[in-house]
């Protein structure tokens, strides 16, 4: 990567980086971390078809990696839509003005990001209060209640629904996988595997886990005899980082990592999707361990991940479809992610993607966009989906990035709850058809 030419204006950056409010952020009394005074921005990429796009992506790069002037929302310079970043109070001036002198083209989105959490964590918690602990999609729900959900399900219809512990978190919390098996969990069927809530801010991504799993369930219960139903055995895991989702309701709403210790008293948390025993360290990692792209001292030393990696392993021969899902920005992902290069079935895997996002927006009109993300965002490696094809021997391994775009970000309002998961359902539903009948005939 080029270095960005060193230019007058640099020279107006000041000393205080951003750095401090990665290492020491505000706290509020009640032990809330406090946005109060940071910025969203969104950078355009107007320019990416005439090549500028390098150009911008490596000063964003550098901005980001040497003077740590902000946070990306997304985690690296985006090829595909805007990028947007989150910069610190102290820098909020400087950064505008130095985009501004590179002729990036940006617009604030918000220009106080602590009222944008305060409203959607009030939304969120008023709805809460009303069900009382009890599960719906009306409202994006605490670990506990989705773990009791789980068992209520196994007890209510233990014929085809059961729960298992497989592990367990740095804070001890269970890692636990409920397996739904319309027709009996004989062993003998291929298993569908959806995983959320790796990254812990991204709520949507587990709600729309236990929203898929529901509806299976309900299928289930009223007799529904489709291939969807009695061909396969559903295998969730709506929390694969139950520490991480659990602080950003009682903490920091915007933790994306684990909450283990580092080799830095002041920074928390590996990026566990940046864990995975698969081409660990490579590009789009960091090991520095106050970064959100941390990707911990060795592959799998997350406990959460180790187990996972584990359990998964032990039951690849029968995983036929492998989900991870994320949010924002609607794209579906096929391998590789750790980098730019095409997988040798990249055509039976495209296929598959195409057919879920066309299903999916058949629904509401949602549009996803198909490819790697190398293609589309930035190679990423260490991920679950790569690790769960180039080691567990996976052919048809897929990330979902869901709802939104960016107009509320992580910060999606639960209202879009239900309809994220009527679509989603539809594309998996359509993806699971196709790698069905990828099988019957080859
Ligand atoms: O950076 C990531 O891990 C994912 N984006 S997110 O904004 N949800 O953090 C992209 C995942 C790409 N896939 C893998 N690297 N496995
Ligand atoms: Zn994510």
């Amino acid at each position: 990567m080029n270095a960005v030419p060193l230019a007058p204006f640099a020279l107006t950056v000041n000393t205080l980086s951003c750095l401090m409010s990665m290492t020491s952020p505000k706290f509020d009394n009640n032990g809330r971390r406090n946005y109060e005074g940071y910025q969203v921005l969104s950078i355009s990429n107007a320019s990416s078809q005439n090549g500028l796009f390098d150009i911008q992506g490596n000063v964003l790069q550098q901005l980001y990696s040497s003077d740590k002037l902000f946070n990306f929302m997304g985690e690296g310079p985006n090829k595909n839509g805007p990028t947007d970043v989150m910069i610190c109070p102290e820098q909020a001036n400087n950064v505008k003005s130095l985009l501004s002198a590179y002729d990036i083209p940006f617009t604030v989105k918000s220009a106080n990001l602590q009222q944008n959490i305060a409203s959607n964590v009030n939304e969120n918690n008023k709805i809460l209060a009303e069900s009382q602990g009890t599960m719906n999609w009306n409202a994006y729900q605490r670990f506990s209640t989705i773990q009791s959900w789980m068992d209520s399900m196994a007890s209510q219809y233990p014929q085809f629904v059961s729960v298992e512990t497989y592990g367990s978190s740095t804070e001890k919390r269970p890692m636990r996988v409920m397996k739904i098996s319309a027709s009996g969990n004989d062993g003998s069927k291929p298993i569908v595997w959806l995983d959320g809530g790796i990254h812990a801010r991204e709520w949507i991504s587990a709600a729309t886990v236990t929203y898929l799993a529901n509806e299976i369930i309900n299928h289930a219960k009223s007799g529904d005899d489709t291939d969807l139903i009695n061909s396969v055995d559903w295998y969730v895991v709506p929390n694969m980082n139950p520490d991480g989702y659990e602080y950003t309701f009682t903490a920091d709403r915007l933790w994306r990592k684990t909450r283990s210790k580092t080799s830095n008293r002041r920074c928390f948390g590996v990026d566990p999707n940046r864990n995975w025993d698969w081409k660990w360290g490579g590009k789009g990692t960091s090991n520095n361990p106050c970064e959100e792209i941390y990707r911990g001292p060795r592959a799998a030393s997350e406990p959460e991940v180790s187990s996972s990696q584990k359990y998964i392993f032990s039951i690849k021969d029968r995983i036929q479809l492998f989900i991870s899902f994320h949010s924002y920005s609607q794209l579906l992902f096929y391998p590789w992610a750790y980098d730019d290069v095409p997988a040798d079935d990249k055509d039976d895997l495209e296929k598959v993607a195409n057919l879920g996002a066309e299903a999916l927006e058949a629904v509401y009109g949602t549009k996803y966009r198909v490819g790697t993300p190398p293609q589309i965002l930035y190679a990423a490696a260490g991920g679950s989906y790569d690790w769960a094809k180039g080691v567990a021997n996976i052919k048809f391994s897929f990330t979902f990035e869901l709802r939104d775009t960016g107009d509320y970000g992580f910060l999606l309002p639960p209202k879009q709850i239900i309809p994220s998961g009527k679509e989603t359902l539809a594309g998996v539903t359509a993806m699971v058809q196709s790698v069905m009948d990828y099988y019957r005939d080859n």
